[in-house]
């Protein structure tokens, strides 16, 4: 792949974490670093992992490969914490080990090109929250309920059933009050993000002969439709706000199911009932 002329001058050395220059060099496009040849490592073990468990029926009352049914499955609740036998959910332990190993390396490989370039630490910080999300359903939520069992299966069809499942176990999960939020900033979020996309089309993409329009006209369409503009960085600033919380409620919203929370959803507005302010 043809190297632009000035991607060489941010080809620099240095801003890695660990190892000095160890893998301080790119392959093609590709930073390598320390953190690139990890997230390689456990990918790659994982998906083998992976495979391996869907070519033996792991999980499964029979081996199959209808990508739909395949499952690599937690252990057994009995299991409580501990190591489970290889083909009685050890398998999917070391997946689940192999998977947090390679979004850590990942996050850390963000950190070192951010910083390579002299850039914030957005973006890392940024992923660091979907891992967040990821790790509570699989580890943190198990271990505070005292079992592996509790992680969420590895297949298509059965991860939509634990969420299901889980889900009907606290009667009506629409009035859990972090995933209120949660669903709240996914679809502002969304709002945001249409509007900031229409918006930017909209000036650049003018009809053939016309002229690209510039912020101010950003500015004041929204000022003569809204009476008010965020502006340029405030738009991506204000995304960004609204996407890390959608990720964040989301993994505090299932974090407090079962650890903090053992009833059905709909009973814990009783609060408000029983507010001493009802005569
Ligand atoms: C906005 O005000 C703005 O500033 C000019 C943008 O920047 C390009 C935008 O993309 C959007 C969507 C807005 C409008 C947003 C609010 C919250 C009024």
């Amino acid at each position: 792949m043809a190297m632009l002329s000035f991607e060489e001058k941010y080809r620099v050395r240095g801003g890695t974490l660990i190892g000095g220059d160890v893998f301080d060099f790119w392959v093609g496009p590709f930073y390598v670093g320390f953190f690139g040849v990890t997230t390689i490592f456990c990918s790659l073990l994982g998906t083998l992992l992976l495979v391996w468990g869907a070519a033996i029926g792991e999980g499964l009352d029979g081996q199959t490969w209808n990508l739909w049914q395949i499952s690599i499955n937690p252990p057994d609740l009995e299991y409580g914490l501990a190591i489970a036998p290889f083909y009685e959910g050890g398998l999917w332990q070391a997946v689940t080990f192999c998977a947090v190993g390679a979004f850590v390396s990942w996050i850390f490989r963000q950190a070192e090109i951010s910083r390579k370039l002299g850039m914030g630490l957005h973006i890392p910080f940024a992923y660091s929250v979907a891992v967040f999300a990821y790790v509570t359903l699989v580890v943190i939520r198990p271990v505070l309920l005292g079992a592996w069992g509790h992680g969420f299966p590895y297949g298509i069809i059965s991860h939509l059933d634990w969420v299901s499942n889980v889900g009907y176990q606290y009667l009506h999960f629409h009035y859990n009050p972090a995933h209120m939020l949660a669903i709240t900033f996914f679809f502002t979020n969304c709002l945001a993000l249409a509007m900031h996309g229409g918006l930017i089309l909209s000036v650049t993409n003018p009809p053939r002969g016309g002229s690209v329009k510039t912020s101010e006209h950003e500015n004041t369409y929204f000022r003569d439709a809204l009476g008010y503009s965020i502006g340029a960085v405030g738009i991506h600033r204000l995304g960004l706000f609204l996407a890390l919380n959608a990720g964040f409620w989301s993994a505090v919203c299932i974090l407090i199911s079962g650890p903090f929370w053992t009833r059905g959803w709909p009973e814990w507005w009783n609060w408000w009932l029983d507010l001493p302010i009802w005569f």
